[in-house]
């Protein structure tokens, strides 16, 4: 089997509720679509979001380096040779949801090419994920309001909170509205997307001590070492590194420096084959993970599910896949449901992202 051709299709598709946090907002999921075609007529799909404020990416950029750099140096190669693929994404710095998506269309073809579900490929643990779902910036009774209702209509239980907001207090008082009001039994951690200092996240952990708050992401910029090193020392909870954590290397480094206790894997930007040995290393170390979020369409949380559900580490916490449920509309064929605070994988060959051909003419942007 070869790789015959790659397209990286630009869309958009306006939220019905936009997303706000510390460091961006999304109002349109203006993604690229990844299709790797091979010459047994098996295709492998997989979904890219952009996210310029967070690893510099653009929809531009993504169509244009899967078309100029990636795309000339794969085509020919058999799907199932991951090392080599692995080492020529590798020789291009960056780029992390391109080579990812790249990675993830591969095992979508593998698992189709062996007529088998990808998430039995990779570890086969459980077959549905808990859901967590993601809190914007919103004043707190909003906050509360969207919470309940997403615990009432979908059984979702867990709730990231995005915070980084000046002043502190508009976030504090946020943690204890939610916890006041959702009970003592919901799970709440936080995530600053980098907006505070070390000491304002200290304070805010100060602040909200006794409210069983269970972990907080990337409290400040991971580049203030000494910092982030003192947050982890005195903090009873993870502190979860995400976009400082974009690769292998960068995991190790933030965790034998003592600037993370806990890792955010995001499938989007380490694909399968990366985010598997992420979570080896985490589990060597005896480090938490999460499956995070990057704000991903039908077809990213698929994929987040497909990994996660396929480890018993990566599928203790609940994983963050309810952001598609703000969009107005997808290009997955068959919708994903969250059902009792869970969603399922897909018991068929290779991931299951079955793309609707009227949805994606109606949002492709060339
Ligand atoms: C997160 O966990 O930080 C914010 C931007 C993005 O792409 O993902 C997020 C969620
Ligand atoms: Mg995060």
């Amino acid at each position: 089997m070869r790789i015959e051709r790659i397209e990286a299709i630009p869309y958009a598709i306006p939220y019905a509720r936009p997303l706000k946090f510390a460091s961006g907002e999304v109002t349109t999921a203006d993604h690229v679509l990844i299709r790797v075609h091979t010459d047994t007529g098996i295709m492998g799909v997989a979904d890219t979001p952009p996210r310029p404020y967070t690893y510099g990416e653009t929809q531009d950029s993504i169509v244009s380096v899967v078309n100029k750099v990636f795309a000339p140096q794969l085509l020919g190669l058999d799907p199932l040779d991951r090392s080599k693929v692995q080492q020529i994404l590798r020789r291009t710095v960056h780029n992390p949801t391109a080579k990812g998506a790249l990675d993830i269309a591969l095992w979508d073809i593998i698992g189709v090419a062996l007529s088998t579900p990808v998430h039995k490929l990779l570890g086969g643990f459980t077959d549905s994920m808990r859901v967590s779902h993601m809190l914007g910036f919103k004043p707190a009774a909003e906050l509360l309001a969207e919470a309940l209702r997403f615990r009432e209509t979908y059984g979702i239980d867990t709730f990231k909170l995005k915070t980084g907001r000046r002043p502190l207090s508009l976030d504090i008082e946020a943690c204890h509205v939610l916890r006041e009001g959702l009970g003592a039994d919901t799970e709440i951690y936080l995530d600053a997307n980098r907006g505070w200092t070390a000491n304002e996240a200290m304070e805010v952990l100060r602040r909200t001590e006794g409210l069983g708050l269970s972990m907080l992401e990337e409290p400040c910029d991971a580049g203030e070492a000494m910092g982030r090193r003192r947050l982890v020392q005195h903090s009873s909870i993870p502190i979860v590194g995400d976009e400082s954590l974009s690769t292998l290397g960068d995991v190790s480094r933030e965790l034998l420096s003592g600037g993370s206790s806990g890792v955010c894997i995001k499938t989007a930007r380490s694909g399968f084959t990366e985010a598997q040995k992420i979570l080896g290393l985490c589990e060597g170390l005896g480090v938490d993970v999460t499956m995070g979020n990057q704000i991903d369409t039908q077809v990213g949380s698929l994929a987040t599910v497909t990994f996660g559900a396929a480890f018993e580490s990566s599928s203790r916490r609940a994983g963050e896949l309810s952001n598609f449920l703000d969009m107005t509309d997808d290009l997955l064929a068959e919708p994903l449901e969250i059902v009792a605070g869970s969603i399922r994988v897909r018991e068929v060959p290779g991931v299951g992202a079955e793309i609707d051909p009227d949805k994606l003419k109606k949002y492709r942007q060339q």
